[in-house]
């Protein structure tokens, strides 16, 4: 299986974040990306390579222009206006209001952000189009003939919807190379997203759609981020109506629950029939996750692999998060290779 990389994740890097009132050391740092390359090489599991250049039409595709505008352009002028800082918002748009543009930089930071866990800094746009280049060259590698493929995207995308970013994410990685996939000819493409957090911005970004089935595996959104959205009676809308499928799970679960739901997301997406398959592989469900609450343990994350593996579905594995530093390398890996077991 082939994994692709671009080194320029490393561009976007804080030390610390804001959690509960403090700022804390950073979890999503560029660290997490390295140990994973490391243990892909040392799995042999095949070909590292860098992505293509890709134009922004694959990001139009599924995020707003004015979105796309403000990540492309917001460093330059919160640097005008306030200087060479890692930019956050600290004010958000009240619930009815008009959402006119505003010429401040604060401003439209809350318009677009939905927390504080996405600074944008200097390199943020140019990290956040390698993410989305190695996604691309990886939906390339699938649609030239590969199984499986690996894009090691770093920032994450998945909380990243149509205009709005945050959760250490700023474009939809997985949704953009969901919407490639559409675009170069695949009728149905499922997206399924194993990450401990509900995928948010994928869910917003097909929410309405029939040929994109979006399944998330996730925290109960009432006890864990991103809260608000991911709860199990949101089926999609308009033609969308039962093409989104959420398990959300409590605090705690373990793998007889977690795989049980699994096997809900198997069967839903065998279903549908699709001729691609996304899968936004955060490992932050593991047990020793220090920001998650679920129980699985080194060894789930091979089942789970073999599990997507019996779908028979040319897969891209997408990387979202996963945060226990000593452990990123082996689940990711793990997940491959169960699904390379499958594939024989
Ligand atoms: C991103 B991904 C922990 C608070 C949670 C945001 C979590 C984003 C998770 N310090 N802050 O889905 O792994
Ligand atoms: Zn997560």
């Amino acid at each position: 299986m082939k994994t692709i990389f671009s080194d320029r994740h490393k561009l976007q890097s804080v030390e610390t974040e804001f959690y509960r009132g403090k700022w804390v050391e950073a979890f999503e740092i560029p660290r997490r990306a390295q140990l994973v390359l490391d243990a892909v090489r040392r799995a042999d599991l095949g070909p590292v390579i860098g992505p293509e250049s890709f134009d922004l039409s694959p990001v139009l595709a599924v995020h707003d222009p004015d979105f796309v505008r403000f990540l492309e352009n917001i460093w330059a002028d919160w640097v005008a206006e306030v200087g060479a800082i890692p930019a956050y918002p600290n004010i958000w748009p009240p619930r009815r209001t008009r959402m006119i543009p505003t010429i401040r930089p604060g401003a439209e930071l809350g318009r677009y952000a939905v927390d504080m866990s996405s600074p944008i800094l200097e390199g943020t746009w140019q990290a956040a189009r390698s993410a989305v280049d190695c996604a691309l060259t990886g939906a390339r590698f699938i649609n030239a003939g590969e199984p499986s493929a690996f894009a090691l995207c770093r920032p994450p995308g998945h909380h990243s919807g149509r205009d709005y970013f945050g959760g250490y994410c700023f474009l939809n990685n997985a949704a953009i190379a969901a919407q490639y996939f559409r675009d170069t000819g695949a009728r149905r493409v499922a997206v399924l997203d194993v990450d401990y957090h509900h995928g948010n911005g994928t869910q917003d970004i097909f929410y309405d759609r029939d040929d994109v089935l979006t399944v998330s595996i996730h925290g109960d959104p009432v006890q864990e981020y991103p809260y608000y959205i991911g709860f199990a009676d949101e089926t999609g809308q308009a033609a969308g109506q039962g093409f989104n499928l959420n398990l959300p799970l409590p605090w705690g679960s373990d793998f007889s629950t977690w795989g049980a739901a699994l096997d809900r997301a198997i069967d839903r997406i065998a279903a549908f029939a699709p001729e691609r398959l996304v899968v936004s592989l955060g490992v932050d469900a593991f047990e020793e996750d220090p920001i998650s609450h679920f129980k699985l343990t080194n060894a789930d994350f091979v089942e789970i692999g073999r599990r997507i593996g019996s779908l028979k579905t040319p897969s891209l594995f997408v990387m979202e998060g996963g945060y226990a530093i000593e452990a990123i390398g082996t689940n990711v890996v793990n997940v491959l290779t169960g699904h390379l077991s499958a594939q024989t």
